[in-house]
Order: C-alpha cells, then structure tokens, then sequence
C-alpha cells in the first residue's frame, strides 16, 4: 500500500521520488498477525511542497530544449511516511515492479527507471541506499545529510545537493567559540541524523577543549523513561545553551515536553532541520524556543514555483488520495464521498493515548475553499531552502542524462572501445559515470560541483528567532558560514541585534565553573571534564596574572607576589642611604670629623716653630692627621647605593688609612719606648733617628698597599644582593670576596695597633709633661674597644644598620684618636702657653730626637 504520484504513461524514461509526505506509520493493529504494509498519518505539508517541487522540475525540463530535447521524463514517487519501512518497501518497488520479485529495472510502470530522488531523512536514504547500492542505481539525496553517505564503499551510487553534517558540525563549534560557551549540553533525535550529527560535534568539541555537559536523546517513539531522562537532564544541568539535532517531525514531542515542563531560560543551537520550520516556529512556543541560533542553508526563490503550487484541487482527480487528505487538513473538513481518514493520531504521548482515528471533521469540503486565505507551509514560498535542493536534484539527473544521450560513439566513457550508453535502455552505473562528475549552474546563479564522494559545499546562513511586529517568528540572519579563501569562516554580521532569551536578554553564560580569576589557578576535578574545575590560590612566590591560568608562575629573585597573588612586585632594595636621617647624620659626623682634624693642621701648622709641635715630629703628626682625614671620610664610602667600585673603595681606604694612621703611632711609641729604655737602663741606647719612624711608616704602608693590590686584583669584594635575610626585602651590600684578603689586610691594621699598644704601655710610665705616652695608651684602649665591641654587634644586626655600625665603629675610633693624640696637645698650644716652652718641653727633646 504505496501512496504516491506516477505520470509514465507517455514516457520512456522515468525518476523515482522519495518524499515524507506523512510523518509517521499507524502501528499495527496487534490482532493482525499476517505482515501488512502500514498506513500512514500525520500529513506533512513541507514534504508535500518538496514532492510537488520535483513534478514541477520535471515539468520545466520537459518544456525545456536545451535540456534532454527529445525526451520527456516521467516520474513515480511514493511517501516514505518519514519511516524507514516506508522507504525500503518504495526501494524494492522501484527495482521490482510491484508483482515480480525479481528485480528487472523495468518497473511497473512499464517506463524505465533513470535514478531516484530521496529520500529525506538520512535514515531512510541509508536504508534505501543499501538495496539501490546494490544495483548501482543512481540515487540522489536532497536532504539527507548524514555524514556515512559520504563513504561511497558503502553508498557507491548515493550523491546528493545537501552538504554533509561534518561541516555544520563544524560550524556549530565555531559559533559555541565566538560567543564564549565552553559547557554545552546535546540532545539528538534516535536516528543518523541525529546521532552522527551530536558524534561529529562531540569531537570537534574535544579537539576545540570544549566540553559536553550531557548528551541525550529524543525517542522516535514516545517512551515516558526515555523522554523523562532527556528533560531531567536539561533541567539539571549548569549548561545553559543546549545543541538540538533532530528533524523537525521527531522534534515536536520534545518541544511539547519542554512547554509541559516550562523549561525557559535555554538557548538552543538549532541544526538545520528545524531552525525554519514551521512546525516548532510557532508563536506560542516563542518563550521556551525563543532566541534559537542555528544554520539553515541558504533560501532561494523558484519561478512559477508559486503559481504550480496553488495548482492543486481535490476535484481534479478523485483518485489522488493525497491531495484530498492536504484539502482536509488545511482546510479542516471532509471531502464528501471519501474514505480518506481525516487527521488521525495514533501516538501516545505524555497526555495518554489518543484515538482520533476516522474522526471526521463535522463540517463537509464544499471545494470552494480558498487557498489564499490559507496561511499554510505547503504554501509559504519565502523559505524555500531544501525545496530548491529538491529541484537541483531533479537536474542533477537531468543533466547527467542529458550529457549520456550527447555521446558520441567511439568517444564514450565506458571501456572497451570508447563506447556510449543510449536512452532508454542504459545500465545504472553508467549513468552514474556521469553523475559523478557533475557540475552545472543553477537558475539563480549558484554552482553546484558534485565530489568524488557525492557531496557538494555547504554554505549555511546563521538565523536567529526574533518575534516580528506581528507577533510571529521571524528568522533574521544574523551572520555565515562560508568557504572562502579555501577555508571556512564563520561571519556573525556587525550590527544586527541577536535576541537572546535569557533573563538579562544578553549573551547568555554556559560555563560549568566560572574563570578563575587572577591569583587563583584551574585545579582539575578527579574524573570530572576538563571544563569542570576549582580556583586554587597560587602558593607564595607564585603567581597568575590573567584570568583562567592553567599554572601560576613563579616570580623572579627579585621579585615578591602582592596579596592577591596576581602581580609579581619587585622587592624594595635597601641599603643606607644619604638621604635618610641616620645616613645623613653619619655623614655630618664624619665631615665635622674631617673638619676638626683640619683645624688641628691649622693649628700645628700656625705652631709649627714652638717646642711642643717641634718635640713631637712634625711630620708624622702631619701624617696622622691626613690619615685621620681619611678613615673619616671613608665612612662615605658605606653611605648611598653600593657598588661594585664604592665596595673595592670602602675597605681598601680604610685599611690604608688605618695602616697610614697605626703606623705613624707606632713610630712614636717606638721612639717613647726607646726612650723609656734608655732612662731605664743604663746601657747605651741610642735613640731612634727621625728618618727610621718614616722608614717604618713607609714600609707599613707599602705592605699594606701591596696587600690591598693584591685584594682588588685576585678576589675583589662586589655587591651582592642579600635576600636571605629579609623575605619582603633585598638587602644591598658588599661580599668580602676573599675572607682571606680581608683577614690580612685588617690583620696587619690589628698588628699595627698591638705594637702600639704594647710599646705605649710600657712607655706610658715615662716622665712627661704632658702625658703622651698616657694619652695614646688610652687611645689604644679605647681603640681596641670599639673595635671589640664593634663584632658582636655587627654580626647581630641586619640590613642596613649593619653598615651603619661600621661607620660608628669607623668614626668612634678616629674621634678617639683624634681626641687622645692631639686634644691635649692642642689644649696646651692654644689654652697653656705657657707650659709649651723649651725648658719643660726641651728634656724631652733631648731624650727623643737625638
Ligand atoms: N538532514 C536531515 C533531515 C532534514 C530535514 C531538513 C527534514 C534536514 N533538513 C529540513 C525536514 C526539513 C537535514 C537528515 O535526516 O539527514
């Protein structure tokens, strides 16, 4: 029991349609035992336009003379009832002939069959595939797009005017990438279509690092538990935008659960077969479907394709069981004198089980009923999309057939001999040589290149539910998908508006866990998807600077992390500096230092003829006072950014000058010390000529000099920048470079001040009038308790204050012998004159320099 169209009469050659011109089959009764071939409900006006489209095709080619000139074509299509029963059942008539069983291409029309349209769904184009593959009978799809027809293995004679799902699957990512979702959850129909289609998309999710949130799927046949999952899913999920990939005939029980269910808030990414069709646009599902995203390819318009359609008539024939059931259902009444069932329905859905079976419509079809008050899709013309591959199927075959009766012998295709195939009575395959192969310009200007695998390029537009002025849905295209550059690109258009359904009407948010933020970095969740994750905090000295960082970095040495973890901040340096009180104060210290030691020279130089300057070697005095100077300005070096030249300069200078300072003491303690001798015992001694106290100086000094050469050559001291010692702070000082060389050169320092020490100390007991012997060995003592002093102190203290021990240390020793060698000198030049003259000065005079 096939219902469909046959005009074959007065043709030898014929095309085969495939058309889902119902929507389902009524299942059998269960009474019933013998197989039977089911009826069909639900009459679907779009597959009704699609079969329609192709007589009308077949029509105009027929009228056409560049086309096929002397052959007209015919055509037998039968309703594939959208179910794959329905098609293989058409399958087998097409090669058999209703009453043989064997197949004889010669069907029963009598008429001999070129190829066949169809059939829609890719479920029933796979299944009719399977037996017109066998007979490599050409067979081109016009809406089937699941990506297997592409094996040509397994459908060598499938080609079609449909891209293949892998491109929109494709662009479904792309879309899911420019808006920013990463958590998307997939609900397919239980068919190819829909299951390969969510395949392709999960993959290509994958490779993008996208992630799937839930994959359901929507039963062919209503099933209480199997919906149920569906919708429970949706409603738990955090995923707020959903991909539906299903035709529009599986797709309306699940738009029914979703009102039930008022599921809003949901912004679904349409694929192809629903984003225009009039069965889910509908205005009272505008809330829940609203803002709907999704790929249509693009729509076109078909001249005279108008007029044809409103060519239909139930009075015309009283036979064409089709077009009564189309002007019952539009127009909601029953042609008299007719068993054509009226609207039945034999689902069971979630409302229970109805029976509308025969239900007749109370009010009769008086035949005078208007089609242009019809608001009807069979008769919409604005959309047409797969209405136009439709009619580029129809061509593809027309045209191939055309060029197989342009053969010429001996030039032909086909081996051996080059021979050609003649109408009518050609092989299949040999047509499909020719269909392989095809490329032709369509009405409207497009070209259409058949691939080795059967498939053409996909362009799709981007549309988008918007609801118009009327309050119906309109489908504003809002960007493309298109091959260019021999790549494909997703253009979303600049200024149009997109409507989103979303509470806040923006750009809705699907994400599982929000970006972490800065400071924090994405801790996996055991044997959750990637997309699924926690917001660690960095861990000290690490940081993340941008949002949704995989890893925090860790800062340099130099470096330390704010509080929030998200900068690295760099370390403040520290070190004395001259600006700072304590720095400042040290460095009018050591200047009003330096200061008085000039104005000792003043004095010793204004005095330079009296007895007391005379008596205690000017020379060397002179020389302890610029040595003085120098360890006191020294201190300088320990103030202010150190670097490498101010470090080899601090240490080398203040041991110079210490050496400089020490050994000119310790050439006049010797000469005290002598001196002591020689009133002591009464050997003779002589005392120690003036020039051995500088030759003492001088080898002194040399030595040290020579040492601090070395020091600077070999292993120089360098700045180093501590930053053991305080964790928020870089400490900048000076390394000793070698602990050795700065052993020495302060030890010979250190040697110096024994002497003098020890030869003061014995000397301190020589009469003298103004106690220099007492004096300097008390400068010694204090000396060497600074400097005693001056270690443990050091060694405890941190940061900058350790440089500024130094200097106090620096500066406490040259004040005291500052103090001890010339202040009381001094004291008796400027306050006591009188004591500073050659009588009490003399003695020594005699005892020291001779
Ligand atoms: N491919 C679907 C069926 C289908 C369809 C449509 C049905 C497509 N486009 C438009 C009705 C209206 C795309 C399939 O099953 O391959």
């Amino acid at each position: 029991d096939l219902n469909g169209y046959v005009d074959a009469k007065n043709h030898s050659l014929v095309i085969g349609g495939l058309f889902p011109i119902h929507s389902r089959t009524i299942p059998a009764n269960e009474s019933i035992l013998e197989p039977v071939s089911a009826k069909c409900e639900g009459f679907n006006f779009r597959g009704f336009r699609w079969m329609k489209t192709m007589i009308h095709t077949i029509k105009e080619i027929n009228e056409r003379k560049d086309i096929l000139p002397n052959i007209t074509l015919g055509y037998q299509i039968f309703d594939t009832c959208f179910t794959i029963s329905k098609s293989v059942e058409a399958a087998l008539v097409f090669l058999t002939g209703q009453e043989e069983n064997k197949p004889n291409f010669r069907n029963s029309t009598g008429a001999f069959l070129a190829g066949i349209i169809g059939a829609g769904g890719s479920s029933l184009s796979v299944a009719a595939s399977g037996i017109l593959g066998l007979y490599y009978l050409p067979q081109v799809g016009y809406a089937s797009t699941c990506s297997i027809l592409s094996d040509k293995y397994q459908f060598p004679s499938y080609l079609r005017t449909i891209a293949s799902d892998k491109i929109q699957s494709e662009a479904m990512v792309r879309l899911i990438q420019h808006f920013g979702w990463v958590w998307i959850g997939t609900i397919a129909a239980d068919d190819d279509y829909g299951k390969y289609g969510v395949k392709l998309f999960k993959e290509n999710m994958e490779n993008a690092n996208l992630c799937i949130a839930f994959s359901e799927i929507i039963p062919k046949v209503y099933s209480y538990e199997k919906m149920q999952r569906a919708v429970d899913a949706i409603k738990t999920s955090t995923a707020r935008v959903i991909v539906l990939y299903a035709s529009d005939i599986d797709l309306s029980p699940f738009v029914l659960e979703m009102v039930y269910h008022n599921i809003t808030d949901r912004t679904w990414i349409a694929s192809e077969a629903w984003i225009t069709s009039a069965l889910i646009a509908k205005p009272e599902y505008f809330p829940y479907f609203g803002g709907s995203i999704g790929f249509a390819i693009p729509r076109s318009d078909i001249p005279g394709l108008k007029e044809f359609l409103y060519d239909v008539h139930p009075s015309k024939d009283p036979n064409d069981v089709l077009t009564i059931e189309f002007w019952q259902t539009a127009f909601n009444c029953t042609w008299p004198n007719s068993n054509v069932p009226y609207n039945s329905d034999h689902r069971v859905n979630m409302t229970g089980k109805e029976d509308r079976l025969h239900a007749m419509s109370d009010t009769f079809c008086t035949g005078e009923e208007k089609l242009e008050d019809l608001k009807n899709t069979y008769l919409d013309v604005s959309q047409l999309r797969i209405t136009n591959n439709v009619k580029q199927a129809v061509y593809s075959m027309a045209y191939a057939l055309d060029s197989l009766s342009r053969c010429e012998e001996g030039r032909g295709p086909y081996v051996p001999g080059n021979t050609c195939a003649f109408i009518p009575d050609f092989e299949p395959w040999q047509l499909m040589y020719y269909l392989k192969t095809l490329k032709f310009t369509t009405h409207d200007g497009r070209r259409i290149e058949i691939d080795e695998n059967g498939d053409v390029t996909g362009y799709y537009d981007i549309l988008n539910w918007q609801l118009d002025d009327n309050g119906n849905i309109a489908f504003v295209k809002v960007g493309e998908y298109v091959f260019t550059n021999s790549m494909f690109e997703l253009v979303i258009t600049k200024n149009t508006t997109i409507f989103w359904n979303t509470e806040s009407s923006e750009c809705p948010h699907s994400v599982c866990a929000d970006v972490c933020p800065p400071g924090t970095r994405r801790g996996i969740r055991q044997g959750e998807p990637i997309c699924c994750f926690d917001c660690i905090p960095c861990a000290d000295g690490y940081v993340s600077q941008e949002p949704g960082q995989r890893k925090c970095k860790q800062c340099g040495e130099d470096y330390l992390t704010n509080a929030q973890k998200s900068e690295c901040v760099l370390k403040e340096v520290e070190f004395l500096a001259y600006d700072e009180p304590l720095g400042f104060t040290l460095v009018i210290l050591s200047i009003f230092g330096a200061l008085v030691v000039t104005a000792v020279t003043v004095v010793y130089v204004v005095y330079r003829h009296t007895p007391l300057v005379n008596a205690n070697d000017r020379e060397l005095s002179f020389l302890i006072q610029v040595s003085l100077i120098i360890t006191l300005l020294s201190s300088m070096f320990f103030i202010g950014k150190p670097s490498d030249w101010s470090c080899m300069a601090r240490h080398v200078t203040l041991a110079l000058g210490y050496s400089l300072c020490l050994s000119c003491i310790l050439g006049k303690t010797i000469s005290l010390f002598l001196a002591y001798r020689i009133s002591q015992s009464k050997t003779r001694l002589t005392s120690m000529h003036p020039v051995y106290r500088k030759i003492v100086v001088l080898i002194s000094v040399l030595v040290e000099t020579g040492v601090c050469a070395a020091y600077l050559v070999l292993e120089p001291p360098r700045v180093y920048k501590n930053m053991e010692a305080q964790n928020t702070k870089i400490i900048l000082e000076c390394n000793e470079g070698s602990i050795e060389f700065l052993c020495s050169v302060f030890g010979i320092d250190i040697f110096l001040a024994l002497l003098c020490s020890l030869t003061t100390s014995v000397a301190r007991q020589l009469p003298d009038n103004y106690y220099e012997g007492k004096c300097i060995t008390f400068g010694m003592l204090v000396f060497f308790m600074v400097w005693i002093c001056f270690v443990p102190v050091y060694l405890n203290t941190k940061g900058k204050f350790k440089v500024a021990v130094e200097i106090f240390a620096i500066l406490a020793s040259s004040y005291d012998l500052l103090g001890c060698i010339f202040a009381p000198k001094c004291f008796i030049i400027l306050l006591r004159p009188k004591r500073n003259t050659n009588e009490i000065v003399g003695e020594r005079i005699s005892t020291l320099d001779k």
